[in-house]
């Protein structure tokens, strides 16, 4: 007699990605893909993931005890991205339901892109790309978008994990600056040294750093970590760049101090209630805004991509993920 073949588990890719790790996740689990990116109501959403063991998300779509209530079948969330604050841990744990997120594969891209639009601010590239294009060189002047320099200035990072260490790395050994970093706990001596990075309050942070950037995880703790008051403790000259998560800044606040002039310029991926922009930092000519794309490049893209996938199949298949969150949920059921 043969026995009926075991029915392969079932995901629910919930956003476009890459075809080729479809493809690939397709070889251990039945998938269900959003191949033309829909963006799925919350409602569609649910109902798509009812009786899927998996989900593959990209950032956006919240995991809460709702969600986990109407869909028993579930027991793994896979994060296509390295933060997971869409994801409500505490209840995923509560639910046995495993959640993953997608770390390492996108530091250096991330950190490129960090020193990138804190450079992009501090010289004034894009504003001034848009004064070009609007026809309005005609001539050479002495102090034509002259900004602020990079090199030898003393660079504050707010977080410390892997990225914050990546761009501290970037600033002591690329650019020779003096690096001072804020974060909950200090790194070990070996850490701070590799880095070049030196251990500050907050405070003083804000007070002495040339360029502010801004890598911590996005948790009710860190909801706007800068608002009105530490823009008020920032230098006239001084940078900010986020390229972290929106709430983070208060983007009312630093609107305000951009356009009064009490810190130099600002660099933002991320933004309050994104993919809207608040108008009034659209207003301001001395922010470049990007829209989340400080992982974006092509390589890393694809490589969270699979991890997330990798992350699905293996617990699926093995009860092996590779990167997770809540890892107490493993051996459970
Ligand atoms: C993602 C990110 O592109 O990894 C993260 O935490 O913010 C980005 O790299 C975004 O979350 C969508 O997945």
């Amino acid at each position: 007699m043969t026995s009926a073949p075991a029915s392969r588990p079932r995901v629910l890719v919930t956003r476009a990605i890459f075809p080729e790790v479809i493809d690939q996740l397709a070889e251990h689990v039945d998938v269900e893909a959003n191949p033309d990116d829909q963006l799925w109501s919350r409602d569609e959403l649910i109902r798509r993931a009812q009786g899927k063991q998996g989900l593959l998300t990209t950032g956006g779509e919240r995991v809460d005890a709702a969600l986990l209530a109407a869909c028993p079948d579930l027991r793994i969330c896979a994060n296509m991205a390295v933060g997971y604050n869409n994801f409500d841990v505490p209840a995923m744990t509560a639910a046995g339901v495993l959640a993953t997120n997608a770390p390492g594969v996108l530091t250096d891209t991330t950190a490129d892109f960090g020193f990138a639009l804190m450079m992009a601010a501090a010289r004034r590239v894009t504003e001034s790309e848009h004064w070009l294009r609007a026809g309005q060189w005609d001539r050479w002047r002495y102090d034509l978008f002259a900004g602020s320099d990079i090199h030898g200035t003393t660079l504050g990072i707010i977080g410390m994990g892997r990225i914050g260490q990546g761009i501290a790395r970037r600033g002591t050994h690329g650019f020779g600056m003096q690096v001072i970093y804020h974060n909950r706990s200090r790194l070990p001596a070996e850490d701070e040294a590799a880095v070049g990075a030196t251990y500050v309050s907050k405070q003083a942070l804000l007070q002495s750093a040339d360029h502010v950037v801004l890598v911590v995880p996005y948790t009710p703790e860190s909801h706007h970590t800068i608002g009105a008051a530490e823009l008020a403790l920032m230098k006239p000259t001084a940078t900010l760049t986020n390229i972290a998560r929106g709430g983070i800044v208060d983007d009312v606040a630093l609107a305000r101090a951009l356009s009064e002039g009490r810190i130099a310029a600002a660099g933002l991926d991320v933004f309050e209630g994104e993919p809207k922009v608040h108008p009034d930092l659209l207003a301001c000519r001395n922010v470049v805004l990007t829209p989340h794309i400080a992982s974006a490049s092509v390589p890393t893209r694809l490589a969270m991509a699979r991890l997330a996938a990798d992350n699905l199949a293996g617990f699926l298949t093995t009860g092996q993920p590779l990167t997770p969150i809540n890892p107490e949920v493993l051996g459970k059921g």
